[in-house]
């Protein structure tokens, strides 16, 4: 965890990593007048950024770290994914902690430069996309200009600013929250902790100190809402003005809506609700909102129904605890899991064993995912998601009852993968490919009783 004070003046900075909240940064610093060094370690990238008409004015600033004068930067804008402390921070982030220049993140640079705005932090180990979609479509319903983004969707540097009766409602993930020092948030919520991205904060401390700047960068009115679990116990004990959000909170009226199934979902729906209510919007029209909600892609999508099955994409759960939320929300489980498995496993899925009728576990991690299940549940290893889905559905085709194949990897899905989206729209077609030809089976079956 670094300790960064914002600099007083931002005339001169450097940005380190060039994928999609480099960029945004860069843009914003460059139509602001800034001087700008800017560079990627990936091999390709300055070929690449160069040639495409949209990115190509990046060649102007590009310099190496080890020819960038510190002594000369006001700040250090580092992509999210390139650490400056764990497990070994990037040498340009201990150059720059050596010669004192801040470190700091693409949401600091947009605080700085872009025109100011009311701030919803929403964070927490899982849920935090969903509940930001949520609130976005929840402001929008009630005219409320607002922008939500951050992790989730569009880098926020890259959005027009709301305006200052507008709201940005933002995914910070612990990466962005340890360095935006300027931040003074009208709500903030941490929705839940369990252990994730702990290489890079050194462990589970260091992990809750990054989501706890959550509550300490809150303006002196913010609201302060934390969800359950013992790690929030104990923050909620240290800062005692924090609101602690429960299930029981959410209208019964909302609950039928099929994209926020779930226990966790009432959570995420009861502090939508007290974020948007703390924003001056009636509880009519949440309430009218949450029930028009679609829902995110790759969050528990369905993406096919044959009758006797249906198909629910979740690919974004990339790890235990997120799998663990899709299935205690379904029962008559074929389950596929799998890829690069996080520190926690398949513990969290467990409590739900009654709801799996058989697991499928395919990639990297499968033959792990299958020794912690075995003894719970019947399962089986494969290489490959679509071979793990062909054996799913050709079990659940002979059983008697309905059921539902679920995609909830627990893992990340880099090891076959370029990144969850890229994992659930695979299965999205492979499902859809597998209910047209059942939906064909069928009117042949038909045709031929018919004949
Ligand atoms: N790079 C280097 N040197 C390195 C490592 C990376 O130059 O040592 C370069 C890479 O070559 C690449 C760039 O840095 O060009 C990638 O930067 P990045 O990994 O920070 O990715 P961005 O494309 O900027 O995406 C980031 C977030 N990524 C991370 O937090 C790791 C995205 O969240 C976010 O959507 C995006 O900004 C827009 O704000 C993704 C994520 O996985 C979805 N987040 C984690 C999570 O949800 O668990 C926190």
């Amino acid at each position: 965890m670094i300790t960064t004070t914002s600099p007083d003046r931002l005339q001169h900075i450097a940005v380190l990593g060039l994928g999609r909240s480099g960029i945004a940064a860069t843009r914003l610093a460059y139509e602001r007048g800034l001087t700008i060094w800017v560079f990627d370690d990936r091999s390709d990238a300055k070929d690449q950024l160069s040639n495409a008409s949209d990115t190509d004015w990046l060649a102007s600033c590009w310099k190496d770290p080890s020819n960038w004068d510190f002594e000369q930067l006001d700040a250090l804008i580092l992509s999210p994914g390139i650490p400056h402390s764990y497990p070994q921070p990037h040498p340009a982030a201990s150059a720059a902690i050596a010669a004192n220049v801040p470190i700091l993140s693409d949401i600091e640079l947009t605080i700085r430069l872009q025109e100011p705005s009311k701030w919803v932090v929403i964070t927490g180990t899982n849920g935090k996309s969903t509940t930001t979609a949520l609130v976005g479509h929840m402001l929008t319903e009630a005219q409320v200009p607002n922008i939500a983004g951050g992790n989730l969707g569009p880098a926020l540097a890259g959005c027009a600013s709301p305006g200052q009766q507008g709201v940005r409602v933002v995914e910070m993930s612990s990466y962005q929250l340890e360095r935006t020092p300027s931040l003074k948030a009208d709500a903030s919520v941490i929705l839940n902790i369990t252990p994730d991205h702990l290489d890079r904060h050194g462990g589970m401390a260091g992990y809750i100190t990054a989501k706890e700047q959550a509550i300490l960068s809150l303006a002196p009115d913010g609201l302060c809402l934390l969800g359950a679990g013992s790690e929030l116990d104990l923050l909620s004990m240290k800062h005692d003005h924090c609101v602690r959000i429960k299930p029981e909170m959410t209208p019964p009226s909302v609950r039928k809506n099929p994209a926020l199934q779930g226990a966790h979902n009432l959570q995420n729906i009861a502090a939508a609700m007290a974020i948007c209510t703390h924003l001056g919007v009636s509880e009519a029209d949440c309430i009218k909102a949450i029930c028009s909600f679609a829902g995110l892609p790759h969050r528990l999508q369905p993406c096919g129904d044959t009758g006797k099955l249906r198909f629910i994409n979740d690919s974004k759960a990339t790890n235990g605890e997120a799998a663990s939320k899709a299935i205690a929300a379904f029962t008559n489980i074929y389950w596929l899991a799998g890829g690069m498995a996080k520190e926690d496993g398949l513990q969290a899925c467990l409590a739900y064993k009654q709801h799996i009728i058989a697991a499928y576990f395919y990639g990297q991690d499968a033959d792990r995912f299958a020794s912690e299940a075995t003894g719970h549940f019947p399962n089986r290893a494969f290489t490959s998601m679509d071979e793990a889905l062909n054996a799913a559905v050709a079990d659940a085709e002979s059983d008697a009852t309905t059921g539902t194949i679920l995609l909830s990897p627990a893992a990340a899905s880099f090891d076959q993968f370029s990144s969850f989206e890229e994992r659930g729209n695979s299965f999205m077609q492979k499902v859809a490919q597998l209910t047209t030809l059942s939906q064909q089976a069928t009117s042949n079956k038909t045709e031929v009783s018919h004949a």
